[in-house]
């Protein structure tokens, strides 16, 4: 892969400090990393704020107001961002660079997809990992991963249709017992140490989350069996406890993980983490509150409904002797259209291009399953839909969003059951929720309270 980069994107990599590559001594952690940047982000904040405070950055339309906020530059978020036309950048790295550079399973930068734990050391400290190191975070994440005694009793007694999104955010908030951050602050620790403890909840918040998940689906399809392998990855060992052993199935879930952990932060999963835990709520009640937005069907929720979509889509053509074709996809879209539904998977509030973390599941898939044969639908799909919205005419991005082809790369797999799909967006979406969250504490960002307006406040500006 490395050798695909262009040589100004070799350039950028290689501005990236590779922590411990020069050192002699034992590894440097992730703890002692972000320790270490603390102090000299702080002052940088505070200088800004200070200088510069007063410096408009934009302005407000009545349209932007009542049409969900849309652009409005009102919220800091270091761990990564959104272009419109380009995608997403994590901590400056595109998806691309993210695989040429990020320590993978096989040690290997390059050689197949990158670990999580490398994407969420360099959420935190923006820097590119070793190999050494994220082993190091593996560990510790496995030695965090412990549920408290009563959460599997719990989730084992919740009925077995209940959404999973709503069971696994019952299982996270049930694990907030242990919150050392709730914890400190009843004892009126210094508000400068907040965010050691922010971390610590941070690191077991993300550790817990693979058992939770894992027991919800063997419970709602299968067994209630969770087996672990902890001489794997946190993806590997997420895989094993969902019941699939699959080297190629997991690569899958490591690419599946780290594409879907930030997307800056005006979405609502990250926005609603940052909101709630800006009121001091922890990390374990602050991402609870993240996975209720995801739950969603125009946030998370969307890639279940894509599956649910193709499947109707292959009944009815099925049932009418039909192929599956451009034209008879053009005209169940349109057939969508005119019963005023959504395509579920097309459209975004920021993009307006081709999503990267689409692409990069559309080459997974290539790659991996070329003759699959829902990938070829979504494949056809991708070739008429962009044409089909165009033509309607509303949507300002007719392009598809990354719901749109993580579920048949599931599907490949046999993990057939769609419905659960938001839960694997919700452990990975931790990763960027929460690193972000660190920072907020480490910078000291306040309460966040936006300035409502009433409708005869608009209309008396309008008239003046
Ligand atoms: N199909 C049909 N109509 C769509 C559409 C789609 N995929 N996307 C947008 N529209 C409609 C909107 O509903 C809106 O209609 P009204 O004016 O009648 O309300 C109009 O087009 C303009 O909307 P927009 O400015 O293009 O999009 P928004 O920023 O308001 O909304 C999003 C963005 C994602 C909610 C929307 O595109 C959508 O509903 N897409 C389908 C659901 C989906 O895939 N969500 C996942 C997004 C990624 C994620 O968060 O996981």
């Amino acid at each position: 892969m490395a050798h695909l980069l262009s040589k100004s994107v070799k350039q950028l990599v290689r501005k990236i400090p590779i922590v411990g590559q020069t050192a002699t001594r034992s590894v440097t952690t992730l703890q002692e990393t972000l320790a270490a940047q603390v102090p000299e982000k702080q002052k940088s904040l505070a200088a800004l704020k200070k200088e510069h405070g007063s410096h408009v950055i934009g302005e407000v339309t009545i349209d932007q107001c009542i049409g969900g906020a849309r652009s409005v530059k009102c919220m800091l978020w270091e761990t990564s961002n959104l272009d419109p036309a380009e995608g997403i950048r994590f901590r400056g790295l595109t998806i691309p660079e993210c695989q040429a550079v990020l320590p993978t399973y096989s040690g290997v930068a390059g050689d197949g997809e990158p670990l999580l734990e490398s994407l969420l050391w360099l959420l935190l400290t923006s820097e590119v990992p070793t190999k050494e190191q994220v082993d190091t975070l593996t560990a510790e994440l496995h030695s965090r991963a412990k549920l408290p005694d009563h959460v599997i009793p719990l989730l084992n007694s919740l009925p077995k249709d209940m959404h999973p999104m709503t069971q696994f955010t019952i299982g996270l908030n049930a694990c907030q017992t242990e919150s050392k951050f709730a914890k400190a602050y009843a004892e009126g620790v210094p508000k400068t140490d907040y965010h050691t403890y922010a971390l610590e909840d941070i690191l077991t918040v993300i550790a817990v989350l693979p058992e939770i998940a894992a027991t919800i689906y063997r419970n709602v399809y299968f067994d209630g069996v969770v087996n672990k392998d902890t001489s794997l990855d946190y993806s590997g060992n997420f895989a094993r406890m969902l019941g699939y052993d699959n080297p190629s199935f997991d690569e899958l879930m490591r690419l599946y993980l780290c594409i879907h952990t930030d997307h800056e932060g005006g979405n609502a999963s990250a926005h609603t983490t940052h909101l709630v835990g800006s009121t001091l709520s922890d990390p374990y009640l602050s991402y609870a509150a993240g996975l209720n937005a995801l739950a969603g069907p125009l946030h998370g929720l969307a890639n279940q409904e894509v599956l649910k979509w193709i499947q109707e889509l292959k009944a009815k053509f099925e049932a009418e002797g039909k192929p599956i074709t451009a034209e008879t996809i053009t005209e169940f879209a349109w057939d969508t259209l005119n019963a005023k539904k959504v395509i579920p998977g097309y459209g975004h509030a920021v993009l307006r291009k081709t999503d990267p973390r689409y692409t990069s599941q559309r080459e997974f898939a290539l790659k991996h399953m070329p003759d699959d044969e829902l990938f070829k639908v979504v494949d056809t799909i991708y070739q008429v839909m962009p044409g089909v919205l165009k033509e309607h005419g509303k949507v300002a991005n007719p392009y598809p969003n990354v719901d749109s082809h993580s579920g048949v790369l599931l599907w490949h797999y046999g993990f057939t059951q769609f419905q659960y799909y938001t839960v694997l967006f919700g452990v990975s979406r931790a990763v960027g929720g929460l690193s972000q969250l660190y920072w907020d504490r480490a910078l000291g960002l306040p309460l966040e309270r936006p300035k409502s307006v009433t409708p005869e406040w608009l209309w008396s500006q309008v008239k003046k």
